[in-house]
């Protein structure tokens, strides 16, 4: 059935584009969107947090969601993420960045710094220190791969545009 739904959205889009009158692609692409809104079509690639992969490829969407809230890495090997931001908001009204932060940071202080740190792209200067890693923040469309190896822990990463870490975030694992 899957199967049958995933060809569906291959093939339709192309069909729409060759006889979609005076339509925009972009407008058929949103038409689409509606369309098929079928869950097994429309969500993100579903990945399982129990899955332990060095190799992360993170999205960021419109609804101040990421696509994973745990994710389980090898400890003391390097981890290559990737960060896409999928909504088509505008950058000012709806950026993300990935901001993993180090063991004991107070996650919710860093966020309130975070929030007034605009001329930083939202990554407060004297607080640095508490950053693991981080990614570049982006808006719609963009994405940004960083690298990082952490050892063995949990670490917490949030999304540090305003407003978005209530939401936009959760857990690297090391194992
Ligand atoms: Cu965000």
């Amino acid at each position: 059935m899957k199967k049958i739904f995933f060809l569906l959205a291959v093939v339709s889009p192309l069909f729409l584009a060759s006889c979609g009158g005076n339509k925009t692609s972009e407008e058929t692409a949103d038409t689409m969107a509606v369309d098929n809104s079928l869950p097994e079509v429309s969500a993100p690639e579903a990945v399982s947090d129990t899955v332990v992969s060095n190799t992360v490829e993170l999205t960021g969407d419109d609804l101040m969601k990421f696509n994973r809230t745990e994710i389980r890495v090898k400890a003391g090997e390097q981890v290559t993420l990737s960060l896409k931001n999928i909504g088509k908001l505008p950058k000012e009204a709806m950026s993300h960045n990935f901001v993993l932060l180090k063991l004991g940071t107070d996650t919710e202080q860093f966020a309130l710094k975070a929030a007034v740190s605009q001329a930083s792209d939202y990554i407060p200067a004297d607080m640095k220190t508490s950053i693991l890693s981080h990614t570049k923040l982006l808006g719609p469309g963009e994405s940004d791969t960083i690298t990082f190896t952490v050892p063995a822990g949990e670490y917490e990463f949030i999304c540090s545009f305003p407003g978005h870490w209530g939401t936009m975030r959760g857990k690297v694992i090391a194992l």
